[in-house]
């Protein structure tokens, strides 16, 4: 069986941040004013009133400081709460595939191969602009990349889906190299007017290049397991879709946005996830208590720390557990990735570390990697 090799891979952050302090005055200045609106229901009962957002709860229930978006102006603004992305002509590159693209780029660059190498292209990510074409074909034609490719989306384990899709292509020997990318607009199905929520997500794209070990040039990261699990679950959903055209109620309720039981998830998917990591390791012949490095999902800090001191069996140093969420938020597939990506260049051959993903679904994916020489 051919082995496989994270082999490169690239990352896209948006031009545009916005602070918690700029996020939590828009949405007290959007509940003042719908608290205003609505008194007199308000007063009767009959409606609830807004209470305001706080930076301290954010920054003490997340970790999370801020968050790259594509338009800060239309999620600041209380008279709209939502990012303004133009629709772009058919013709024309579309946003997501652009974000992909330019993190492809930067893979692809520090691969240093051409494209003809690369046989396929997945996609995968919570949220595709549309059913078809697949948005993983666009980015291939964009790319000028020859062979197959197609979109794929479990939530925020998708990037570790796509890694283990690819590396088993490479086992069967379908493919030497397969681009993955995972563009990430959670802005736009986050609702900016959902207090308990409104503060977890950002936007951003990261790609990753899988190659087959037999052709693979010095450095990179042999993959040295990849494990899959998902369990059906309410507690995190999004029921936007094309069925809402065919539906009496039709789009723009809160439920065809992001939605979830946080307390829920937190209680279900903390234990589901350090059991999955540890029994992993255990039959791969790793000690867990000796990674170097945890890239983590990033979705809540509380959770990584959780999940870090179960694995490691103490207090992991933050070089040991990597938090990039308190700078980008949860960005959904991209969050392991990007921490992978900007934090693995001060580790040495042969040291070993895990990829891991959770997120809605449930879903989690492990895949645990060692630094090539
Ligand atoms: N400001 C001030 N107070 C607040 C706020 C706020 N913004 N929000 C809630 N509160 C209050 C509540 O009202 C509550 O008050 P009280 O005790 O008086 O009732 C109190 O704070 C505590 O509320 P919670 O119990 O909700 O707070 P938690 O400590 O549980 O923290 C979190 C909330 C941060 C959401 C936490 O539960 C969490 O992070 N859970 C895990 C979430 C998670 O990992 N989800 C995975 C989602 S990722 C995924 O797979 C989805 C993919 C789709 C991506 C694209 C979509 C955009």
């Amino acid at each position: 069986m051919t082995t496989a090799v994270i082999a490169a891979t690239g990352l896209f952050t948006p031009e545009q941040s916005i602070s918690n302090t700029e996020l939590v005055a828009a949405y007290n200045a959007y509940a003042e004013q719908f608290n205003a609106d609505h008194a007199a229901e308000i007063l009767e009962g009959d409606v609830a009133g807004l209470t305001p957002s706080s930076v301290e709860f954010i920054e003490k229930a997340s970790g999370i400081k801020s968050r790259f978006v594509l338009d800060k102006a239309g999620v600041l603004d209380p008279a709209r709460m939502a990012p303004n992305i133009p629709e772009r002509a058919d013709e024309d590159l579309s946003i997501m595939a652009e974000m992909a693209v330019a993190a492809a780029r930067e893979a692809i660059a520090a691969w240093g191969k051409p494209v003809s190498e690369i046989g396929a292209v997945l996609c995968a990510a919570s949220n595709m602009p549309r059913p078809y074409p697949a948005l993983s074909i666009e980015v291939q034609q964009a790319l000028g990349i020859d062979g197959f490719a197609f979109d794929m989306n479990v939530a925020c384990s998708s990037a570790t889906f796509g890694i283990k899709t690819a590396a088993d292509f490479i086992a069967s020997g379908s493919v030497k190299a397969v681009l993955m990318v995972n563009p990430e607009v959670c802005s736009a199905h986050l609702n900016f007017k959902d207090r308990d929520s409104h503060f977890i997500f950002g936007d951003v794209a990261t790609a990753v290049i899988v190659e087959s070990a037999d052709q693979a040039g010095p450095g990179g990261w042999d993959i040295l397991g990849t494990r899959l699990k998902t369990v059906f679950s309410n507690n995190i959903r999004n029921n936007f879709g094309f069925l809402n055209n065919a539906a009496p109620e039709g789009i723009g309720a809160p439920d065809k946005l992001f939605i979830q039981q946080g307390r829920k998830v937190f209680k279900d998917v903390v234990p589901m996830v350090s059991e999955m990591i540890i029994g992993h390791a255990a039959d791969l012949g790793i000690d867990p208590t000796t990674l170097k490095r945890m890239w983590l999902h990033q979705a809540n800090i509380n959770m990584n720390q959780f999940i870090g001191r179960k694995v490691l069996g103490r207090e992991p140093t933050p070089e040991e557990n990597v938090i990039i969420l308190d700078d980008y938020a949860n960005t959904s597939s991209a969050g392991s990735i990007i921490a992978f990506h900007l934090r693995q260049q001060d580790l040495a051959a042969g040291d070993v570390g895990l990829i891991c993903s959770f997120g809605a679904g449930y879903s989690a994916g492990t895949v645990f990697v060692r630094k090539r020489g």
